[in-house]
């Protein structure tokens, strides 16, 4: 019975007025998740902290996020906590990208123990 619904990632940059950080919006099949800032801007090296809102979610949902980078077949050298700031508006913090290229970002969303969504995201740093 688990049933598992990956997105296809359908990437839509809105570009605000007046020179505000670039939002992401990435529709899935439950929710869509919008990213405050462009994962194109992450910091290389850096350990940092990102936000991102999941439209219509309920309280209590469970997030795993993780980067890796696909062509060297590598992960992160930090495990990052995501704390839910109020529901469906997540906050991850102790991320770090620690070499340049393309890093794959992944956001699963579980319900209970049900995986109920995941998006993906390819971008360049
Ligand atoms: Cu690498």
């Amino acid at each position: 019975m688990l049933r598992l619904l990956v997105s296809t990632v359908l990437l839509s940059v809105l570009l605000s007025s007046c020179g505000e950080p670039k939002k992401v919006m990435l529709p899935g099949d439950v929710y869509t998740l919008t990213l405050e800032k462009a994962p194109s801007s992450f910091p290389e090296n850096e350990i940092f902290t990102f936000e991102f809102k999941l439209a219509g979610a309920a309280a209590g949902l469970r997030i795993e996020a993780d980067c890796t980078m696909p062509g060297h077949g590598h992960g992160m050298n930090t495990s990052p906590k995501i704390t839910e700031i109020q529901p469906g508006h997540y906050k991850v913090e102790g991320m770090q990208l620690h070499m340049p290229g393309e890093w794959l970002l992944q956001l699963n969303v579980f319900d209970k123990d049900k995986q109920v969504e995941s998006f993906r995201y390819k971008f360049n740093i």
